[in-house]
């Protein structure tokens, strides 16, 4: 038998040559804040699945979920910099970086859920994803993020009115802070992981998301008030850092595109089910869903766009999401 250090070093040369035929293999990490299971996190995995299955296994995805790697707004800054590979985040903190990722950020801005989801995966969302690439990143793809609507701790919203006064957290982004005070409330902008306690001590009244995150956040069990104002439809993104990026083959590029784009409507499917889910897990617990008319929402929102969509090329864009049928 051989001593143990021996035996230890030729395991290990054992090992290393075993490697080599294998080819080198690398990790890829991918941050998510929602926690293990939700529908971004598989979608996720399961591209990570793709780009396995089509590297041979030179390439592989971790996803660290529940916002392992920090919150959203500093994991943007980790992928532009090269910290992590991927993320997947909402459009809403990209919106102080790149102004194309405003549009799709202004509250109404799309019909329905159908609507977000037919732009943004048709060649507008590829020109909003192209955008990205001079920051530092690569778009790969859009996800689903449902509808988003105020919910508070106080009271049920019968009308849009009944929000003045109130102070509302919301996303990083400014169009978010002048949507809440077009709507005579006020807004706080802090990291999404700080919400529950922030509902709970009574800093802020209320927030806002769709249900999967008002579920799953368990800002429900504090905030049992959900108004189904549907103000917006921001879209989430996957998005890879380009210095990453730059070190793959073009071959291995294309794969990384196409798995993102084959990601999707997996994702679509996943969301729907949640989304049923959770509005199922909310209304059981006790929250009270009231239906306000969106009239009022909507008229309130013209000095939003006043403010934000003031280049021409933002108004145009405007024009060509409302185009698409
Ligand atoms: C969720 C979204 C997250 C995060 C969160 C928030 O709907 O999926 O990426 O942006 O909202 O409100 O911060």
């Amino acid at each position: 038998m051989l001593p143990f250090t021996k035996r230890a070093a030729a395991t290990a040369l054992a090992l290393l040559l075993a490697a080599g035929t294998a080819g080198a293999q690398t990790v890829l990490r991918s941050s998510d804040t929602h926690p293990d299971g939700y529908p971004t996190v598989e979608a996720v995995k399961y591209f990570g699945e793709l780009v396995k299955e089509r590297t041979e296994g030179r390439y592989t995805v971790e996803v660290y979920h529940s916002a392992q790697l920090g919150q959203e707004a500093d994991t943007i800054e980790q992928v532009r910099t090269g910290v992590i590979d991927l993320n997947r985040t909402s459009l809403g903190p990209w919106n102080g970086l790149i102004p194309a990722t405003t549009v799709p950020s202004l509250p109404y801005i799309f019909r329905s859920v159908e609507h977000a989801r037919t732009v943004m995966n048709g060649p507008i969302g590829d020109e909003i994803l192209a955008a990205f690439e001079p920051h530092g990143v690569v778009g790969l793809a859009f996800y689903d993020g449902g509808a988003r609507s105020f919910y508070n701790t106080k009271k049920p919203i019968a009308a849009a009115a009944d929000l003045e006064g109130m102070k509302f957290r919301v996303m990083q982004s400014d169009i978010f802070v002048d949507m809440v005070a077009a709507l005579g409330a006020s807004a706080t902008p802090m990291p999404y992981g700080e919400v529950y306690s922030g509902l709970e001590t009574g800093v802020i009244d209320g927030a806002e998301n769709n249900f999967p995150s008002y579920d799953t956040a368990k800002h429900a069990e504090v905030a049992k008030y959900y108004a189904l104002d549907e103000h917006l439809i921001v879209p989430e993104v996957l998005v890879m850092s380009k210095l990453s990026f730059d070190r793959l083959s073009p071959e291995d590029q294309a794969v990384v595109r196409q798995a993102a784009k084959d990601s999707v409507a997996r994702q679509w499917e996943l969301w729907d089910a949640q989304v049923a889910k959770s509005r199922a897990a909310v209304e059981a617990s006790g929250s009270t869903i009231t239906t306000p008319d969106k009239a009022a929402f909507i008229a309130a929102m013209e000095p939003v766009y006043a403010k934000h969509v003031t280049d021409p090329a933002l108004k145009a864009l405007v024009e060509r999401i409302r185009a698409v049928e």
